[in-house]
């Protein structure tokens, strides 16, 4: 099993990544590591805290010469704006009288509040806060030379910013000279003027962004059982992303207005079995079906805005509008890096629950001999 975890806060000393149950002797590129994280940081309609970082990758556990050791793997991506935060985030002592208590609409703020009795609520917000992400970010980064070395890759690209929609083919040389990672030029431009005009507005705009896995032979999940069925781990990780609130599979609700015949996807003769259509997106009984593995995932607004919105204060129930110091307008582009990166990370698990092997050798060859019956089959 592979299991994946995060810490750290969002002006604490950094955000953390542990992964145990890793292979030993996958070769990890550190500069597909740190581009991802500075693609992460990047996207048209981000706020002031992201001219403050400079999000590397620091190995602290786990890897020797480039190499995973087959031991836990702890991953580090340093806060540089903990330096102002230092008296707010001191682990042993805080001097009162800096509480936040006007809960955000649309935040963890209030429902935090109740989970865990926080009278302040920084308490609540400094680990619900998308900072958490750039651990991710790093950890499906190294995963992705796990699956690369498997003939697995993934790619990510915005589909939507408020009204304006891209419903055209995915370009990576398109997607990567946008500034909101929208393959299209057009559409670049009418999303920074949406972005624009929330910005003006004092207000947040949300969107939609696709990802696709590719490689994959039919087999990877399981229909066996709940939980191990791929398309719900995948859906899993890519919902519990800050702000994610439909994660869609190949044709997704359209399936539910259409009749069978035009649903499902033929299944063509020959070796491999090919589909000439993919609403599935490249899932079937809970297991890939040897199609791109396709998913859709819609993000909310930012809830922090600078027009503010009515809330309460949690200390004597009084009816105010809710703060504001700095925030995105638009993480859209952002939360498609790490929409890639949470794919990245289901598909490994899946890949490891399926093919359990202590070295990256045992484990390709497993991988391969399983490739070649689908493809024969
Ligand atoms: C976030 C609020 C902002 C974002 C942050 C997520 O941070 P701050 O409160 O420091 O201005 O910039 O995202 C990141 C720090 C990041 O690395 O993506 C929030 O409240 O969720």
């Amino acid at each position: 099993m592979l299991v994946f975890y995060t810490a750290g806060e969002s002006h604490g000393r950094g955000v953390f990544a542990f992964l145990d149950g890793l292979p030993a002797g996958i070769r990890v590129d550190r500069d597909l590591i740190d581009a991802d994280l500075k693609r992460r940081q990047q996207g048209y309609g981000r706020g002031g805290r992201m001219a403050v970082e400079r999000d590397r990758v620091d190995v602290l556990a786990g890897l020797r010469g480039g190499l995973t050791l087959g031991s836990p793997v702890l991953l580090a991506v340093w806060n540089a704006d903990h330096e102002n935060w230092k008296d707010l985030m001191d682990p042993w002592e805080i001097r009162p009288g800096r509480e936040f208590t006007t809960p955000r609409p649309g935040h963890a703020d209030l429902a935090g509040a109740a989970r865990f009795r926080h009278k302040d609520l920084r308490n609540v917000l400094e680990r619900s806060s998308a900072r958490e992400t750039a651990a991710r970010v790093a950890c499906g980064a190294l995963l992705k030379s796990f699956l690369s070395e498997l003939g697995v890759s993934a790619h990510a690209w915005v589909t939507r910013i408020g009204p304006v929609a891209f419903e055209g083919p995915f370009d990576r040389q398109a997607r990567d000279a946008s500034s909101v990672f929208c393959p299209d030029e057009r559409a670049t431009r009418e999303m920074e003027r949406v972005i624009d005009e929330a910005a003006q507005a004092g207000d947040s705009v949300g969107g939609e962004f696709a990802v696709v896995v590719e490689g994959l032979p039919a087999g990877i999940g399981s229909s066996t059982q709940w939980d191990q069925r791929l398309d719900a781990l995948l859906a899993r990780h890519l919902m519990s992303i800050p702000a994610v609130k439909a994660v869609q599979v190949g044709a997704g609700v359209t399936c539910g207005t259409l009749p069978g015949s035009l649903v499902h996807d033929p299944i063509l003769p020959g070796s491999p079995k090919r589909r000439p259509t993919n609403n599935a997106g490249g899932m079937e009984g809970g297991m890939t079906n040897g199609e791109p593995v396709v998913l859709r995932c819609t993000m909310k607004p930012i809830p922090t805005l600078l027009k503010g919105m009515p809330t309460v204060d949690i200390r004597d129930g009084r009816a105010v509008t809710s703060a504001y110091e700095r925030s995105d307008v638009c993480a859209v582009p952002a939360a498609s890096v790490v929409g890639e990166a949470a794919a990245v990370i289901a598909v490994a698990q899946a890949v490891c629950a399926s093919f359990a092997q202590p070295s990256m050798e045992a484990l390709t060859a497993a991988f391969s001999e399983h490739r070649k019956y689908w493809e024969a089959l």
